[in-house]
């Protein structure tokens, strides 16, 4: 087993195989599996091109044997930053397939993120595209490893400059990769045996609430059911279209169900790295795509732009919806604008989801968050000591179940307060748990702003911020916003200077922080507030900005 993950106890493990939830499974065997039902029907489209199961697989064996041969062993960790792009799929299965791995990185994250990535990993690979949205990921790949030496090889989709380019590494069959596995035939070492289904399969990142990545083990068994659980929930079927707006890279459209919940129903993927309605409409109504997930900001912009687009999208049957909250009022205009069934979707990188059913009614389902997936989730809602709270009473969210995780990885120190002792998660959320089942979210616990969908920990943007050489103090803090649900408001002790919001974020895009965690107000003080007990009293600044709005 891998070191600095944290297993599940075996009594749990037990109960898991034995119902059924666990399987004796693999991510790159699950492939295999499909590619055996689905054969020649088309599994993705992007673009101009689609790519049928039986393709799919094959181009993810021979993946597997280029990586193989290229010196990528089982257990080396990969960061993988691939867009929406065809090449995602085989590159992910191929590593699974020989045990190495990927560690999803998000196309927005950038060398500050990239960097300390492969620092807690010692990846010895990095896997990006050419470029994408007018930003170049080989330039990128030369800051990074400028920091992180141990990046031994970079593979790149598309034009790779200096580095591997990834069709390189796409043997022809018989070349001895199209085995994958079996590569170590060719001299780079004895054929590695299938993965355990109980291993971990990938890692998914954190949205965090500290200013270290927190990286989140996902194993083969785990995640699989996590995908075909979903694909039911979803009703999703060889007719499906899963339009993949939202990357890939993330929880949501990679397994909620998602392009692998897609693949598990034998449904076609079509993938796009443009969310805009411009883009994904006339995609909806060329491909037919019948399933889509977005983050609330997204599903207001396609509300709204239903009004001067005039795509046809009578395919679409299903918008789920999550990443953050979707206020009641807009979840009530999905059906009569966009003509689908919405979904709340409320889940966690580390595990839980919770979905509205498609059957649900349409009051239930504008006003909670969903419902768990699975009936072996363990939901609570607790007090600050701890307690459970009445039924249907606000309280801190817990919870464990056979796709939850028990710790982050390599992370012993926060583990031991990230987790109960008898392996509940504190998700840092605030909930009311419905005497019926159902989940209302209602806030955070934890110091992360939720900027539509995307997650910024506070204390990470503060410590960037103190970098700064005129910055004393620092203290970040949500604003609310009607589009975003929040958005990003530093506050700074900077004695002497002038510095503004356009110097602070120049100076944090020069650090090589992601756009998506770089504050939109910067509000200069000459002393932060202080508690009774001398912390940084974050909610007179959020009352402040609270008084603010309404004067
Ligand atoms: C999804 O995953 P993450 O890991 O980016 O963020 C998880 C956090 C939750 O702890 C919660 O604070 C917030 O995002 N959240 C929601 C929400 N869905 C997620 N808050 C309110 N309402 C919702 N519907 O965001 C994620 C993972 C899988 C599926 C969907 C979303």
């Amino acid at each position: 087993m891998l070191a600095g993950f944290t297993p599940w106890p075996e009594e749990q493990a037990q109960r898991y195989r034995e119902e059924g939830y666990w399987q004796d499974v693999t991510i790159g065997g699950l492939l295999t599996t499909w590619a055996d039902a689905h054969g020649d029907a088309v599994a993705v489209t992007a673009g101009d091109r689609r790519v049928s199961y039986r393709e799919l697989d094959g181009w993810a064996h021979r993946l597997a044997g280029g990586l193989r041969r290229l010196g990528i062993a089982p257990g080396d960790t990969v960061l993988l930053q691939l867009p929406n792009v065809v090449e995602f799929l085989p590159v992910f299965f191929a590593l699974c397939r020989i045990g190495a791995l990927p560690v999803l990185a998000l196309p927005a994250h950038r060398e500050h993120e990239i960097g300390a990535l492969a620092e807690l990993t010692g990846a010895s690979a990095y896997v990006i595209a050419d470029q994408d949205l007018g930003f170049d990921y080989r330039e990128l790949a030369r800051q990074v490893r400028r920091r992180a030496p141990g990046l031994q090889h970079v593979v790149v989709a598309g034009d790779a400059a200096e580095f591997v380019p990834l069709a390189s590494l796409d043997a022809p069959e018989g070349a001895g990769g199209d085995a994958g596995v079996a590569a170590g035939a060719d001299g780079s070492g004895p054929a590695p045996a299938r993965p355990d289904a109980e291993d971990v399969a990938f890692f998914l990142l954190s949205g965090g609430t500290t200013g270290q990545p927190k990286l989140i083990p996902r194993t083969h068994a785990d995640y699989a059911y996590n995908v075909r659980a979903s694909a039911e929930v979803c009703e999703l079927g060889r007719d499906t279209v899963y339009l993949a707006a939202l990357p890939v890279a993330h929880n949501f459209a990679l397994g909620c169900p998602g392009v692998l919940g897609t693949l598990h129903a034998g449904g076609r993927i079509v993938l796009t790295t443009d969310a805009s309605p411009d883009t994904a409409f006339a995609l909806i109504e060329r491909e037919g795509v019948t399933v889509t997930a977005l983050v609330p900001p997204l599903a207001l912009l396609w509300m709204q732009a239903v009004e001067w687009l005039d795509d046809d999208l009578a395919t679409l049957e299903l918008l789920q919806v999550g990443g953050a909250k979707l206020p009641a009022e807009a979840a009530r205009r999905v059906r009569g604008t966009l003509g689908c069934t919405l979904q709340q979707v409320f889940g966690m990188g580390e595990g839980l989801l919770n979905y509205t059913r498609l059957d649900d009614p349409d009051e239930l389902v504008a006003t909670t968050q969903g419902r768990p997936l699975s009936p072996a989730d363990e939901l609570r809602a607790v007090d600050e000591q701890g307690r459970e709270v009445a039924p249907g009473e606000a309280g801190q969210l817990l919870t464990r179940g056979p796709y939850t995780l028990r710790g982050y990885y390599r992370a012993g120190e926060h583990n031991a307060t990230a987790f109960t002792p008898d392996g509940f998660y504190r998700t840092g959320d605030l909930v009311r748990l419905l005497p019926n089942g159902y989940v209302v979210a209602l806030g955070r616990t934890k110091e992360v702003i939720n900027k539509g969908g995307e997650k910024v920990a506070a204390e990470e943007l503060e410590n960037e911020l103190l970098a700064h050489p005129a910055v004393r103090e620092v203290a970040v803090v949500p604003v609310p916003d009607p589009d975003f649900g929040e958005r990003i408001c530093a506050f700074v002790v900077a004695p002497g200077v002038g510095l503004g919001l356009a110097e602070a974020v120049d100076f944090l895009v020069e650090r090589g922080l992601a756009t998506y965690k770089l504050p939109d107000r910067l509000v200069v003080v000459a002393a932060l507030p202080l508690t009774t007990v001398g912390k940084v009293n974050k909610r007179a600044l959020t009352d402040r900005l609270a008084a603010e709005a309404v004067g």
